[in-house]
């Protein structure tokens, strides 16, 4: 596999490992959200045990407002924060 379907695959695996720990497996809870954010976006996200923090994040996630967050939404939260390290390394390069 290229480098790219590498990280497609494990993000794929990585949402699924949050998602199945309760409800449907293919939707994030809450908890599960928290979880994932703490696990695994900790140093980039740092106030993830913010129990405020956590439900801004949530709302914001669920674009649907079905009160659960789906693949896709998943999705979109780390490209916006893909998009936003590229542009602070590009940044950094520069200086
Ligand atoms: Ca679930
Ligand atoms: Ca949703």
């Amino acid at each position: 596999m290229s480098d790219v379907q590498k990280a497609m695959a494990l993000l794929i695996e990585s949402f699924s490992k949050y998602a199945g720990k309760e409800g449907d497996n293919l939707t994030l809870s809450k908890a599960e959200l928290k979880e994932l954010l703490q696990n695994e976006l900790g140093d980039l996200l740092g106030k993830a045990n913010d129990k405020a923090a956590v439900d801004r994040i949530f709302t914001s996630l669920d674009a649907n407002q079905d009160n659960s967050v789906d693949f896709k939404e998943f999705v979109n939260m780390v490209s916006c924060l893909t998009v936003m390290c590229h542009q602070y390394f590009h940044q950094s390069a520069k200086k």
